[in-house]
Parts: C-alpha cells; sequence; structure tokens
C-alpha cells in the first residue's frame, strides 16, 4: 500500500516562491487548522492561457463555459483516480491534504493534472551475457531520464494531452525524452516509432493513482498511470540508441536498486517493477 504526503516536498517552490509551512500532523484537511495561510501562486506561464491550462476560474464573475469537475469534461479527463474530489471555494481540493499553496503553481489544470510513465527494463548482464544477480535475484536496470527542471533523475514520463491515451502518451513520451524523436530525421522517426510500438506492445500496468510531484497545490495535482515495458532478452534495444531529448539533460541505463533516490514518487514505482519482476531491489 502506498502512503501519500504533501508535506515532504520543499518549501522553495520552482520559480522562487515559497510555500506556507505545513507541519506533518496538519497535512490531513480532517485536522483544524486556523493558522494556516497558504501562498496564492499560479505561474504567469500558465496564466498566458497555453492549449493545455485552463481558465482562472477563480477570478471569473460566471463562468461561460463551467469546468466539468470528476467527469470526463470533452477531450479533458478531470476523474481523479483516487475518486470523487471536493469542490471549495469553486475550486477542487487536494485529496491528500494541504500543500502550502492554492492556486495551481505550474500545473495547468486544476484539479487532477494526468501523466503517463513508462517504466522500461532489462536484465542487467555480465560481459558473456549472463544475468547478474545480487542475493539470489537477478538485478534490473530501467530507463532513466534527468530532468531539466529539477535536475532529479526520473522515469521519462509525461502529461497525457487533451484528447490524448495513455497508451498514446507513453510512447510519445518515451520516443522525445529518451530517444529525441523530436529532432530525429524523417527516417530515424520511423524507425523509433517502429522499435517503440514493438517494445510497448505488452505492457504491464504497476499503478494508477496520486504522484507527490513538487509541483502539486491545494488546488491541483499530478496523477499518472505507470506501465513496465520489459525487454526480456535484452535485444529489442540493441539498435536503439539512447539520446536525451526534449525536457530531459540526460538519459541513461541505470541500476535498480533500493537507494536510487528518484523524481517524486517515481522510486516506489520502479519498486513495483521490481516485486514484478521478482528482481533484486
Ligand atoms: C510526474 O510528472 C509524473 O509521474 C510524470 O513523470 C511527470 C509528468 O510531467 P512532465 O514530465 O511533463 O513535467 O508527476
Ligand atoms: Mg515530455
Ligand atoms: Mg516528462
Amino acid at each position: 500500500a502506498t502512503t501519500f504526503t504533501t508535506h515532504r516536498q520543499p518549501l522553495e517552490y520552482l520559480g522562487g516562491v515559497r510555500r506556507f509551512p505545513v507541519p506533518e500532523d496538519k497535512t490531513p484537511w480532517s485536522v483544524d487548522y486556523p493558522g494556516y495561510h497558504p501562498v496564492d501562486y499560479t505561474a504567469p506561464r500558465v496564466l498566458s492561457r497555453p492549449v493545455w491550462a485552463d481558465p482562472d476560474i477563480r477570478k471569473e464573475e460566471e463562468p461561460e463555459k463551467p469546468l466539468q469537475f470528476n467527469s470526463l469534461d470533452g477531450k479533458v479527463d478531470r476523474k481523479s483516480h483516487m475518486g470523487t474530489y471536493q469542490i471549495m471555494d469553486k475550486v477542487p481540493r487536494n485529496p491528500v491534504g494541504r500543500t502550502g499553496m492554492i492556486g495551481r503553481g505550474l500545473l495547468g489544470r486544476w484539479g487532477p493534472n494526468h501523466a503517463a510513465d513508462p517504466v522500461v527494463t532489462r536484465w542487467k548482464r555480465d560481459g558473456s551475457g549472463a544475468r547478474v544477480e545480487r542475493e539470489g535475484k537477478p538485478v534490473l536496470e530501467f530507463v532513466a531520464v534527468r530532468r531539466g527542471d529539477t535536475g532529479a533523475w526520473a522515469i521519462p514520463g509525461g502529461m497525457v494531452e487533451a484528447g490524448d491515451t495513455v497508451s498514446a502518451t507513453l510512447k510519445k513520451e518515451f520516443g522525445e525524452e529518451a530517444l529525441n524523436s523530436l529532432e530525429a530525421t524523417d527516417e530515424e522517426k520511423r524507425k523509433i516509432e517502429e522499435h517503440i510500438n514493438h517494445l510497448f506492445k505488452s505492457g504491464d500496468k504497476l499503478y494508477a493513482g496520486y504522484v507527490d510531484d513538487p509541483r502539486n497545490t491545494d488546488n491541483a495535482w499530478m496523477e499518472t498511470v505507470v506501465f513496465n515495458f520489459h525487454d526480456d532478452s535484452g535485444e529489442g534495444f540493441s539498435k536503439l540508441n539512447l539520446v536525451a531529448g526534449d525536457d530531459a539533460a540526460a538519459v541513461a541505463w541505470t541500476e535498480v536498486h533500493s537507494g536510487l533516490g528518484l523524481y517524486a514518487s517515481h522510486s516506489h514505482f520502479v519498486r513495483l517493477a521490481v516485486e514484478h519482476r521478482k528482481a533484486a531491489w
């Protein structure tokens, strides 16, 4: 079982704003906290209304098109994997608890912001091609990217754009961040697509729910669906070079172990792949 937190996030929010510090015992909404004065922040980039951002519904007197929370709102999925979330003073409330910030911070959507995360794995092998073991269990490697925003190593995941499916997003983000498909020639693009389609043909769902993302606020939070794509023979990737692209600063096959210290809840997601594959941790 996963227990979610909001209080372990750094007080310094990306963009130079500071969260109101929330003690651990004051995190749940069920606990009274009269002294709670969260900072109100929505990044200028979000307020400039790119396609991926909602309108500032707190400021609108009477919205032309009210957002349909807790449902599929046209092409935007506003349902949460965590069940029905509450609407307080016009806006959704983070189901996990207080974050020290109201508004949307860097996130575009009020309520859940849906992402997809591909955990791409293979067995670690020695020079002779034999699987490497630790304490009698085979060791996994996974494709990690270093995020451009926080510098943390992470799963190469990304946001599900309006109208897109989770399965399309998994492939798209892996292509962009781990294979630099955005800067590939048409010929290379075709090759990348072919390989991804092959490798991502059968994946196993590991998780669907909240992510303890540093961008989360009281009114906007990340949720994800995590899939494991496993290259058992290690052949599938032999013809593909990992090249960091888009918002990834680096990419690497990374040995899986308990001390990874990945971005947000990503160590937990990789651990789920370890359990699923009966691998060493
Ligand atoms: C995390 O943010 C998700 O788990 C996913 O990996 C990521 C999506 O956001 P971007 O990578 O597009 O910034 O919460
Ligand atoms: Mg991306
Ligand atoms: Mg990403």
